[in-house]
């Protein structure tokens, strides 16, 4: 699970009854700071004895271990208050760029004959892999520059969060498994890794590696990179060839009566929280909502729910749970599936065209 982070990365849209709150963009801490009644040298004592059990050798330990100290700039960055708010409308407008848009209709292009062998095994299509990509680490180019283990034993030791010691002996595990070295070991303040920002618990689950070079490299091999996303959306449940979802417009008093009529979830992380219940198409189009053209909505088969920003709606599918799933966000999730479907709407030049 990718729920670490997004804990971390608060950036769901609340689907209230009234407008919905706005999103923190910043992120929060998500328990109280406590002061550690341990030294750093004693609490890493503790997890080198752990994963010493779990099958860590006791090399590995003593390479990655000697002489870690706690990183200063992730305990601030992880004691810092929210700044920011932001709506779901706003977050889209933020992240939907033209030049992000354009960025990755020219990626599709360029890596078209590996995206399109990893769909065959993996079922995710091409313009959701280089969503995915584009918004986890802009295509590449920002996977994070921390020492992860250091950044693990840091949020682990300040606030002493278990989930934090976990995901370090996940690191460590891929160390000894000859992955990546721990100098390599990098990513993002919060442990997230590589081109897919995956935590490490999830790299051990869903890292796959592709080029068979002995190593899944979602560091910098692109084949490992999209194969890694394709396996982690499959095993979240991604239905090959099912749609994500929809911008949908609703009036006044359709939204009044989906209110009214149409309960919110109670169950699973933040963002399923902040939808409704799924219900057919042929409800909601007896409620009033229109396809984001006015027109009625599209037949299918698939249920949906009711993702709300402040002026944008949204139905979503099934698929659009396993975007949850690598990040459990209504306001990221949208705008992976909005990415998706202009990478996917923009024609590809045959042969012979430039
Ligand atoms: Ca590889």
């Amino acid at each position: 699970m990718k729920a670490v982070l997004a804990a971390l990365v608060l950036i769901g849209v609340a689907m209230a009854r009234q407008n919905p709150p706005p999103v923190q963009t910043t992120a929060p801490t998500p328990t109280p700071v406590a002061t550690p009644t341990q030294t750093f040298e004693e609490f890493l004592a503790g997890v080198r004895a752990d994963a010493l059990k779990a099958g860590v050798r006791k090399e590995t330990l003593d390479a990655a271990l000697t002489g870690l100290e706690p990183n200063p700039v992730v305990v601030a960055r992880d004691r810092a208050q929210p700044e920011a708010t932001q709506s779901l409308d706003d977050y889209l407008a933020q992240r939907l760029t033209p030049t992000r848009i354009q960025t990755a209709v020219t990626m599709r292009q360029t890596h078209a004959a590996l995206l399109d062998q990893i769909e065959k095994t993996y079922g995710l299509p091409p313009s959701m892999m280089v969503a995915f990509w584009g918004l986890e680490s802009n295509f590449g180019a920002f996977t994070g520059s921390y020492q992860t283990i250091s950044s693990l034993a840091t949020l682990a030791y300040d606030g002493r969060r278990a989930i934090f010691r976990n995901e370090l002996i996940a690191a460590l595990k891929i160390v000894d498994a000859g992955q990546i070295t721990a100098a390599d070991l990098k990513g993002s303040w919060a442990g997230a890794m590589g081109q897919p920002q995956f935590m490490p618990s999830s790299y051990l689950t869903n890292a796959i590696d592709f080029d068979g070079d002995g190593r899944a490299d979602i560091w910098n091999a692109l084949p490992d990179v999209f194969a890694s996303m394709g396996n982690y959306l499959k095993r979240s449940g991604w239905q090959a060839g099912d749609a994500w979802g929809r911008e949908v417009k609703l009036s006044k008093d359709a939204l009044a009566d989906v209110e009214k009529g149409v309960p919110m979830r109670t169950t699973g992380c933040r963002a399923l929280k902040e939808m409704t219940v799924a219900r057919p198409i042929a409800d909601w189009t007896a409620l009033g909502v229109k396809d984001a053209d006015g027109s009625s909505l599209p037949a299918t088969t698939l249920t949906a729910s009711l993702v709300r920003g402040q002026a944008r709606y949204f139905l979503v599918h099934r698929n659009y749970e396993a975007i949850i799933a690598y990040n459990c966000s209504n306001a990221y999730a949208i705008s992976v599936g909005l990415l998706a479907d202009r990478i996917a709407s923009q024609k590809r030049p045959g042969p012979g065209q430039k």
